[in-house]
């Protein structure tokens, strides 16, 4: 019998939180709801230009938009109807959108709409990453988003992909739904993921190699040298979920251009981190955990290194002899 992501989180919220009042899993349900409206919107891709006629306007009558646009307000709309939240903090707007509740809604929802945006032209997958945290009592704005990823709560991300998919976590586990057409639902198709201890492909965007730090470049010739391929999309989100389910490393460096990597701590890296390790890997900055990091803005950097336990192990060694041969020398 098909299991759908709506009963899913109640079964989870009701074996693991009995007191919770279902605010966590409308929270969560509107999250895929928005994801919805963003794939139907992706799958007319191209199609859009073709229909509409050759002003800003489709065949409905409706102003076009950029889908980046479109998937930060179907987020911004679908959360924002949900009492319990009281924060929105995406990647396409500058300050936190404060939800205005009298009572005070419980938790903060940061988010990137559309990762990997730039793909969508040449069809490619693209993906929807967020993450979730309580909001500390009597705070407000930056002052209650800016938390450790260890304090999350639940982070997920949709890859719009050969098919749709909803991968989250509550702490309990990763669990994977596949959206199927048809009935216009999640249906669970990943129960428990885990991801494998070692893997035989890294994911980085080698032409920015000449500017990676020493530790790095010695690091990818290591793997090299063990036969170790390579993949790279170039939408985190679709590179994620490869390394998730096949094992292997995932990394965005420190670069000349970029000192701190290009991907944002609070909703690219932290959300990540969390999944990856309720699956048994690792996400480090080359600094320590990510999930450890003290934010100072809320869309700050921070190189990021995830994957297999055993691959960021070794990236780890290498990486701490690196910096311990120059401190020495
Ligand atoms: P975006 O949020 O503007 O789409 O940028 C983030 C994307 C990630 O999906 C991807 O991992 C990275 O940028 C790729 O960057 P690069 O083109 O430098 O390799
Ligand atoms: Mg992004």
């Amino acid at each position: 019998m098909l299991v759908t992501v709506q009963q899913h989180i109640l079964q989870q919220q009701e074996d693991q939180f009995p007191a919770a009042r279902g605010n966590f899993s409308s929270l969560l349900s509107g999250m895929t709801l928005a994801t919805k409206m963003i794939q139907a919107k992706i799958r007319r891709a191209g199609l859009v230009d073709i229909l509409g006629s050759a002003g800003a306007t489709n065949v409905q009558g409706e102003t076009q938009q950029k889908l980046d646009v479109y998937a930060n307000q179907a987020v911004l709309h679908c959360l924002g109807a949900r009492e319990s939240v009281a924060f929105l903090v995406s990647e396409e707007n500058e300050q936190p959108v404060t939800i205005d509740r009298s009572e005070g809604g419980k938790y903060i929802v940061v988010f990137d709409p559309l990762d990997g945006s730039s793909n969508i032209d040449v069809n490619v997958s693209v993906g929807t990453i967020f993450s979730i945290l309580r909001r500390p009592e009597g705070t407000h704005g930056e002052a209650a988003v800016l938390q450790p990823g260890w304090k999350q709560v639940a982070a997920g991300y949709v890859v719009y992909g050969s098919s749709t998919i909803f991968v989250y976590t509550a702490g309990q586990g990763v669990y994977g739904f596949t959206l199927e057409p048809e009935i216009g639902a999640f249906v669970l198709s990943f129960a428990n993921m885990r991801m494998p201890v070692q893997g035989n492909t890294y994911s980085v965007n080698e032409a920015n190699s000449d500017s990676f730090p020493e530790s790095y470049r010695t690091y990818l010739g290591h793997l090299r040298s063990n036969g170790y391929g390579s993949r790279y999309i170039g939408s985190l989100v679709a590179d994620f979920h490869r390394t998730l389910l096949k094992g292997g490393v995932f990394l965005y460096p420190p670069t000349k251009k970029n000192p701190n990597g290009k991907l944002r701590l609070l909703y690219e890296a932290n959300p990540l981190a969390f999944i990856a390790e309720q699956a048994g890997g690792h996400a480090i900055s080359g600094e320590g955990r990510i999930m450890d990091i003290a934010p100072k803005s809320i869309h700050e950097r921070t190189p990021l290194i995830i994957g297999s336990r055993a691959e960021v192990g070794t990236f780890h060694q290498i990486h701490s002899s690196g910096r311990s041969d120059r401190t020495t020398a």
